[in-house]
């Protein structure tokens, strides 16, 4: 029996138009908070496969999403590729050795090396592909991965940053070697997406969050293209496993959209319409709820019906523009859920 959310991902007709909330697993979630504090600290959590499932588990029971996204972090791949990771209680993560030249990149391990060392991560999806199957309600499993260049970010300026000025000074002035980061952090992924399918994972979601920091003329080659190159890969070998493409914020580069993916992850800054009228007949739409809107439940129904209305039911998975943040009320993301089910209910 197929999925409904996997069917939605392929543009297949769906009783209704299933919803999950990007960073569904999280701070805002008391229950969340009760099993971080039991595993001491975030990344002891990403390690531990119990309660990672747990956490993943978490929103489909409290707020009744249709599908679950593995609980890890975008930077376990660099991590696993030799750069030491610290997630510091108010900055965020951090790398102590940033990437600064090319004798920097060869200390760091690539290929089947890095992508066999995650299996933290290969065997919290094997718990939850059991746990799923045991419930037997037909929730899909999402497995993910940093697009290289929302990776490169992070590697070659340590944390994370508003202005992109070092790795822009790469980009501009040392172009090679940004392509070879590129190169090899596209490499592990490749394997390391492979390797979540292998494991148990339904669909994949590749997450080009900086992507709004490169100009739309260089999007493609030092961003778009390396993500193209793995779906490629993955599609070559399980074309049964629907990919979603989620760059965020990059209207001005709808008309480029190229590749062999299914699901274009509309971020909450470019318009549904716009989004639809350029690429809706060639993927599948996911999104795009501003986040915000979750602070108020008339605007979120608001929302939720005028993306009902653009979007008719067809070829659409519902979702938020970007994360839920930390200080959302729990009822308010079950509204949320419930409305984009509501308005989509098929008689
Ligand atoms: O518990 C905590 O306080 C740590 C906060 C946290 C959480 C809950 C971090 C640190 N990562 C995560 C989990 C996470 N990260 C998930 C699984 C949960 C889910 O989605 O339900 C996913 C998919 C991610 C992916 C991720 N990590 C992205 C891409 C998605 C996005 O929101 O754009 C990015 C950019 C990161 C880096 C990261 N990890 C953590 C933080 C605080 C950050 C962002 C730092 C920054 O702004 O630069």
């Amino acid at each position: 029996m197929s999925k409904i959310f996997v069917d939605a991902c392929f543009g297949k007709e769906t009783p209704y138009t299933p919803v999950w909330m990007m960073r569904q697993a999280g701070r805002y979630l008391p229950e969340y908070m009760e099993v971080r504090k039991r595993a001491g600290n975030f990344l002891n959590l990403c390690h531990a496969p119990d309660m990672a499932a747990e956490v993943t588990i978490q929103p489909l029971d409290i707020v009744g999403v249709d599908a679950a996204i593995l609980f890890s972090d975008i930077l376990v791949v660099p991590n696993e590729m030799g750069m030491k990771l610290d997630f510091i209680k108010g900055e965020g993560p951090v790398f102590d050795k940033p990437i600064a030249s090319e004798e920097d990149l060869n200390e760091l391990i690539g290929g089947e090396e890095a992508a066999s060392k995650l299996t933290y991560v290969y065997d919290t999806i094997k718990l939850l592909r059991k746990q799923l199957d045991e419930r037997g309600d037909d929730k899909a499993l999402i497995g993910f991965t940093g697009a290289p260049w929302t990776l490169a970010t992070y590697m070659i300026e340590g944390q994370g940053t508003k202005t992109y000025n070092i790795c822009k000074k790469m980009m501009y002035s040392n172009p090679d070697l940004l392509h070879k980061i590129l190169h090899k952090v596209t490499e592990v992924v490749k394997l390391y997406m492979e390797k979540q399918i292998q494991a148990g994972i339904d669909v994949v979601q590749i997450f080009d969050s900086w992507a709004a920091a490169i100009e739309p003329s260089r999007y493609n080659e030092f961003s778009w293209s390396y993500m193209v190159e793995i779906a490629d890969y993955l599609k070559a070998k399980y074309p049964h496993i629907p990919i979603i493409m989620f760059p965020k914020g990059i209207p001005a580069f709808l008309d480029q959209v190229y590749g062999n993916f299914d699901v274009f992850g509309v971020d909450w800054s470019t318009p549904m319409a716009l989004a639809k009228e350029k690429l809706g007949d060639r993927y599948v739409l996911q999104g795009n709820m501003e986040p915000c809107r979750l602070y108020s439940k008339e605007q979120t129904t608001a929302c939720v019906e005028a993306i009902q209305n653009i979007m008719g039911g067809k070829r659409h998975i519902f979702n938020l523009g970007h994360g839920i943040l930390p200080d959302v009320p729990v009822e308010n993301a079950q509204h949320f859920v419930r409305e984009c089910q509501r308005v989509s209910k098929k008689a």
